[in-house]
């Protein structure tokens, strides 16, 4: 029984759907016309250096949010979101021209908001029911999940559908304005375009991706939730991208995504803040930990993908400073455990999920072992790297 909680198994887009259906007939007294899903992700390696027009590796998790939605023939935005808890939450906002769109209350419509005034064309009044079982506030992704499908869904309902790039970028864009979180554009890129059975190396500054094979035959992504609640539209992610800015702006680039390790010297000779400069050494090393990683995964050679989960790990939580107590006690926990390639925190930091590449053989015994040795209550899943955003088919 006490195993069984610490698993978090995705619900699947049938189930998440039905329900998503049920609410809307019984809240709205007709059916919805449109629906679609967007997953969550876990990133593999390539942290905090999106927004320096980095390298990342991300991958699709199963988790969904799933929307259905129809046009009401109102001037107003009705929603009902359904917590994993069952708990609902309600928000309605006029669907005026766009500009008269404002951030506001309650926080979490924000994200709703955000894509409502960053769709290409206006929206008319419209009725949504949103659920979800991407874990909230755990560093993946629950935010670009819920913007990318209900742009999707925006798309459906109009009629007015956005090349898949210029979709990210709108969601992210959503993201800056109403939450007001200066995320990168992985999230939104990857929930957007994940593939079954593939990592993306996204390059950040290009906007291109290539897609990296990951097979599961001997091995399997496990990933911990610490359960320390994550948020990031406090202080800390911004000042760290004003950080690595800040260093690029010294060496005189646009990003360091051109910089080089001699250009720490450099930064040291022209007086630069050791702090600032302890960024850009994560910003550099991890970019090039990344290019590396993604070839390595597709050669399958496991023991330095791992050997790089960690030195991306140490870097996060040394120079970076974007761990916590508990990310560092779960990755120590693995280190040199029977069965594991490598650990790291994955997402934004500061809580939230650690991610390990392991032998299969293994799984059940390194559950255990962070369950017997970890001082929080850890909840684990298996990654299985899945498709991005679609529509759904609905059962008329
Ligand atoms: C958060 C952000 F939203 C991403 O853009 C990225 O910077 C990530 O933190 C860290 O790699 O998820």
């Amino acid at each position: 029984m006490h195993e069984m909680n610490c698993e978090a198994i995705p619900k699947g887009e049938g189930v998440l759907l039905r329900q998503a259906t049920d609410r809307f007939i019984v809240a709205y007294g007709r059916r919805p016309e449109v629906a679609a899903a967007a997953p969550g992700r876990v990133n593999l390696i390539g942290e905090h250096v999106d927004y320096c027009e980095g390298f990342v590796l991300p991958v699709a998790i199963p988790f969904l949010t799933v929307v259905v939605g129809s046009y009401n023939n109102t001037d107003v935005c009705r929603v009902i979101t359904v917590l994993a808890s069952g708990e609902e939450l309600e928000a309605s906002f006029p669907a005026t021209i766009k500009a008269e769109l404002r951030p506001g209350q309650p926080e979490w419509a924000n994200y709703i908001k955000g894509v409502i005034a960053n769709f290409p064309i206006k929206v008319n009044g419209f009725d949504i029911v949103v659920v979800s079982d991407v874990p909230m506030g755990s560093g993946v992704s629950s935010s670009a999940a819920i913007e990318v499908a209900v742009f999707t869904l925006l798309e459906g309902l109009t009629g007015r559908m956005v090349s898949l790039v210029e979709k990210a970028k709108l969601c992210q864009k959503a993201e800056h304005d109403f939450p007001g979180m200066p995320c990168g554009i992985m999230d939104q890129y990857i929930v957007t375009m994940g593939k079954k059975d593939h990592a993306l190396l996204i390059d950040c500054k290009s906007l291109e991706a290539k897609q990296v094979p990951i097979k599961m035959e001997n091995i399997c992504i496990l990933v911990i939730n610490s359960n320390v609640k994550h948020r990031l539209t406090g202080s800390e992610y911004p000042q760290r991208r004003a950080q690595c800015q800040e260093a690029a702006c010294q060496l005189g680039l646009t990003s360091l995504r051109a910089a080089n390790m001699q250009d720490l010297d450099r930064l040291r000779d022209l007086g630069c803040n050791e702090l600032v400069i302890r960024r850009a050494r994560h910003v550099i090393g991890e970019i090039q930990r990344t290019v590396e990683a993604a070839i390595k995964l597709t050669e399958k050679n496991y023991k330095r993908v791992g050997e790089l989960f960690y030195q991306s790990h140490d870097s996060l939580s040394k120079l970076m400073e974007v761990s916590c107590v508990e990310l560092d006690q779960i990755v120590d926990i693995l280190r040199d455990a029977p069965g594991v390639y490598g650990a790291r925190m994955t997402g934004g930091g500061f809580g939230g999920c650690a991610v390990a590449l392991v032998q299969k053989s293994e799984l059940d015994a390194l559950k255990q072992r962070i369950l017997s040795q970890y001082k929080g209550k850890p909840v684990f899943f298996v990654c299985v790297p899945s498709e991005g955003a679609r529509f759904l088919k609905l059962n008329h």
